[in-house]
């Protein structure tokens, strides 16, 4: 893993290798993003629910895509220390973020690394992100399923969840409902079947489910896996999983050029991007103009 997350050519090159030589041993895994707020308890509910997995016999890995670690310095999600039931169990595996700063370069190296876990055995891999824009449409692109945690807030709660997010979620569970009376997250949880329900169905054709859950017991846990099971096996039984899978493939693929079309023009326009800079710094071309002078001098 180390060596997939590396940035350097050479490393990269082997890390392709590597890849390619252990494709025939990859297993067919189901990947679960886990998205939600800061401290919603997403790395709590994977360590219950995976902690049934395990015990169930499913070897489970976690992953985490951290898009803030270029503001916090370092990683934050994907914690062992939060997931101690889960940690300590032979047949899972745990790893934080790679500390990557930018976004753009952790979701190449957390496909990768989805091939690996799945070369070494693991059928079911959680992908653990904060929910903050980016990142969401990182880990929509890179799973099978979306789980979105909320929890009941005061006041307005519909308004805290944007709708862009609503729109690629699977599954909705309503988390922490130890610390409330039945009624409010009851009421909490119509509101959002109703959000749900106008937004459109979901890939299978069905509208997104919306789940109450605690995921400091694994009470109710039960009935949210066999929500995760049942989308998985309706994208199957419809085709939309092959689709997805191979719609994501065609992204990885996009971006994998975006990215090297980025480094190349970084290399070829460094001398004279900074040409422009200095005019458009001191006014004496608009940035568009400048922009538009230099285009037209590569593409000739
Ligand atoms: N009462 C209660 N507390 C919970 C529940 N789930 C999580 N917590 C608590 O909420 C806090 C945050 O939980 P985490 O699992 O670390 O949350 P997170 O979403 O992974 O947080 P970040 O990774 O920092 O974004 C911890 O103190 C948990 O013990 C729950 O169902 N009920
Ligand atoms: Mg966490």
């Amino acid at each position: 893993l180390t060596l997939l997350e590396s940035e350097r050519r050479q490393d990269r090159e082997t890390a392709q290798a590597l890849l390619v030589r252990l494709a025939p041993h990859r297993i067919d895994s189901l990947r679960i993003g886990i998205t939600g707020p800061p401290g919603v308890g997403k790395s709590t509910f994977i360590d219950t629910l995976g902690s049934d997995l395990v015990r169930q016999g499913q070897r489970v890995a976690v992953l985490a895509i951290d898009p803030s670690s270029t503001v916090s310095g370092g990683s934050i999600l994907g914690d062992k220390t939060r997931m101690q039931q889960l940690s300590t169990h032979p047949l899972s595996f745990i790893r934080p973020s790679p500390s990557s700063g930018k976004l753009g370069g952790v979701t190449p190296s957390i496909r990768n690394s989805i091939q690996l876990c799945e070369a070494a055995g693991y059928g079911i891999i959680f992908l653990e992100t904060v929910g903050v824009g980016q990142s969401e449409t990182a880990v929509r692109n890179l799973c099978d399923v979306l789980v979105l945690l909320t929890m009941v807030h005061s006041g307005d709660e519909l308004q805290g969840i944007k709708r862009g997010l609503m729109e690629a979620v699977d599954l909705v569970l309503i988390n922490k409902c130890d610390q409330l009376e039945q009624a409010e997250w009851l009421a909490y949880q119509e509101s959002l079947r109703y959000a749900v329900h106008l937004l459109g169905s979901r890939p299978n054709g069905a509208d997104a489910a919306v789940l109450s859950v605690s995921s400091i017991s694994d009470k109710g846990m039960e009935q949210v896996w066999a929500a995760i099971a049942d989308y998985a096996r309706s994208l199957k039984s419809t085709g939309a999983w092959n689709a997805q899978r191979a719609e994501q493939q065609v992204m990885a693929f996009k971006s994998a050029v975006e990215e090297k079309i980025a480094q190349k023009a970084q290399e070829l326009l460094a001398t004279a991007m900074r040409q422009y800079e200095n005019a458009v710094r001191e006014s004496k071309i608009t940035p568009d103009q400048a922009a538009e002078e230099l285009m037209k001098g590569v593409w000739k």
